[in-house]
């Protein structure tokens, strides 16, 4: 077989099969077997090549741009300890449920085991935190497995995007020499007649003669519940004194606003929605009662719910979750993947349905009015907004104005560990369209910096990122994406030395807690946004962090704003008025 021309050939087929599947843009690593590959991703005229350095950063970048889009990016990188480097995103899209399709090139077979450079043990690398793992076969210009190959790239888009979308692994060995043909439009021998070069110069398909798309096309239903078990669910609303609907992170909303929005009003059940739901911010929070600030009020409401229905991943606030584990009535957990996502093990009924189409039949066989629980939500709502506003701590304070002073529309990226809490208990619902993701699948503090740049590769809005100084020391290699994707972003890293999270544990009264567990660093980030070419402004004063952010938002660039805050009065502040909202406002 002709080496260099079925590398090419094989790897122009993948890069063209992954387009017809919808692909419009992938992230590639550099190395050298990944050399085919690479070749004709960068050529495709009809995707966007992003070259990413370090492949831990790529992946989370790729991990982004699936979570603003709905859409992979594939990730192409070289054998050995390349893909390695890709686990921890890998983790990510599975626990949270976000399509990937990784391509890792791979020694030939016969060099499994044999103390060849760069060559690690490959085979099924992830585990079980891909959805489907196939190795490819060696290049070969044959017949069949050209289809064979078609096949699975089509399918590993399908998957990656299914009714439970996640990581797809694909591993692709090539066999030197690895360069591209000097013709590129050069078919290898063995090419089956009549295959006549199509637009961009592959053999076209014979099985798709006549039709668009990919070789094989994905059609996928979405779970509608049976009659019988919708009138349960209508039943059990319709006893229900007080009920309550809970829309957990989510990277697009579920169900669809319009219909969350139908089922709020024909419940007359208050929706309680998590910064990461995409329900928080939003037109709708004008037409329904939507409570946002539940984490710092919960613990002063006397009554629970007896019906709830859930919708998402398990929510962000420990309050919300302490909460609906006391409730102890009925809890409809909808999931149309049909996993499990409720730690507390109080949830009564597992619907595995499409959360919109369900929310929409609910809706249209309901008819009933809110009641005092509602009215008594919506009460702590406005006086809770009320008591707090401008006595927010410091951080706080900065998830609020960002928030509040995000632009219409913006993409907000929210890192772990406290600028998600402190968003969930201080950022008000807004009727703005305000896109908030962050990594909760997993709540890593690696990759965050590149994440978020990946959703703002993947869309037109102004981006936001809110991060603590040691998730942005943990990913500095991600601001290198500013210049090579040509994203803008206005990065807020709120900077009190170390872990602040840990305050909130009872290690914060242990000897070690300092050295072991806050690990204050010193650090001076100044010169990592002059190492990237970014602007860079520091403060600690409210006021000016309101004008620093709207310059940046108004602004062409990148700019980082560190945010200097004191870990410990912050901790202190936030306490205080955790209890003071409680006990001082008429909660
Ligand atoms: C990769 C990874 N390593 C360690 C942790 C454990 N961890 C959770 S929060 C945290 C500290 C985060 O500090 P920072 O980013 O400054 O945020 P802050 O707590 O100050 O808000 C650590 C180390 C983690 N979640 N992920
Ligand atoms: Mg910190």
């Amino acid at each position: 077989m002709d080496g260099p021309k079925v590398n090419t050939f094989w790897g122009r087929i993948i890069a063209e099969e992954l387009t017809e599947a919808g692909i419009e843009t992938a992230i590639l690593a550099p190395g050298s077997r990944s050399t085919p590959l690479t070749v004709a991703f960068a050529a495709h005229p009809e995707i966007e090549a992003v070259s990413q350095l370090d492949e831990r950063s790529a992946a989370f970048f790729a991990l982004g741009y699936a979570k603003r889009t709905g859409r992979p990016a594939p990730l192409v990188c070289t054998s050995g300890t390349a893909l390695a480097n890709f686990h921890p995103a890998v983790v990510e899209a599975d626990n949270a449920r976000v399509p990937m399709v990784l391509l890792t090139a791979d020694r030939p077979p016969e060099l499994a085991d044999s103390g060849a450079n760069q060559t690690i043990d490959q085979e099924k690398f992830y585990g079980d935190a891909v959805r489907q793992y196939q190795k490819l076969p060696e290049p070969e210009a044959a017949d069949r497995k050209l289809r064979s190959l078609r096949t699975t790239l089509s399918r590993a888009v399908g998957t990656a995007g299914g009714q439970n979308p996640g990581p797809v692994h694909l591993d692709v060995p090539f066999r030197k020499p690895l360069e591209p043909n000097a013709d590129p439009n050069e078919t290898p021998p063995g090419v089956p007649d009549g295959r006549l070069p199509d637009d961009f110069g592959t053999p076209a398909r014979p099985a798709t003669e006549g039709r668009d798309g990919p070789y094989v096309s994905t059609m996928r239903g979405r779970a509608t519940l049976p009659e019988r078990d919708r009138q349960a669910i209508v039943a059990a609303v319709n006893a229900a004194d007080s009920g309550l609907i809970v829309c957990g992170p989510s990277d697009r909303p579920a169900p669809e606003r319009t219909a969350l929005s139908a089922l709020a009003r024909a419940s007359g059940f208050p929706v309680v929605a998590d910064p990461l739901s995409g329900h928080r911010f939003g037109p709708h929070v004008n037409d329904i009662s939507v409570c946002g600030g539940y984490d710092g009020y919960l613990s002063a409401i006397e009554t629970t719910p007896d019906v709830v229905v859930r919708f998402g991943a398990s929510p962000t606030s420990k309050p919300l979750r302490n909460y609906l584990a006391e409730a102890g009535g009925r809890q409809f957990l909808v999931d149309p993947a049909g996993g499990w996502r409720e730690a507390t093990f109080t949830a009564t009924d597992l619907v595995v349905a499409d959360e919109t189409r369900l929310a929409s039949a609910l809706a249209s066989a309901l008819d009933r009015e809110a009641g005092p629980y509602a009215a008594r939500l919506a009460e702590a709502e406005s006086i809770y907004w009320e008591h707090i506003e401008g006595k927010e701590p410091a951080e706080g304070a900065v998830l609020a104005d960002v928030a509040r002073l995000a632009p219409d529309p913006a993409t907000l990226f929210v890192s772990n560990s406290m600028p998600i809490r402190d968003l969930d208990r201080f950022g008000k619902p807004r009727a703005v369209a305000l896109t908030v993701l962050g990594n909760r699948g997993a709540s890593g503090i690696d990759g965050i910096t590149s994440t978020a740049l990946g959703a703002g590769y993947g869309t037109t809005d102004p981006l936001v990122l809110v991060t603590g100084d040691l998730a942005y020391y943990h990913d500095m290699n991600g601001l290198l994406a500013v210049a090579r994707a040509g994203v803008d972003a206005t990065i807020v890293c709120l900077n009190n030395d170390g872990g602040g999270i840990f305050h909130l544990l009872p290690i914060e009264d242990h000897d070690s807690f300092g050295e072991w567990f806050r690990t204050p660093h010193g650090l001076d980030f100044a010169p990592s946004a002059d190492l990237y070419d970014l602007a860079f402004a520091r403060t600690d004063n409210r006021g000016e962090f309101r004008d620093l952010y709207r310059e940046s938002l108004g602004g062409e660039g990148t700019r980082v704003i560190e945010v200097m805050t004191d870990s410990q009065r912050n901790h202190d502040e936030r306490r205080e008025l955790e209890e003071t909202a409680v006990l001082n406002s008429g909660l």
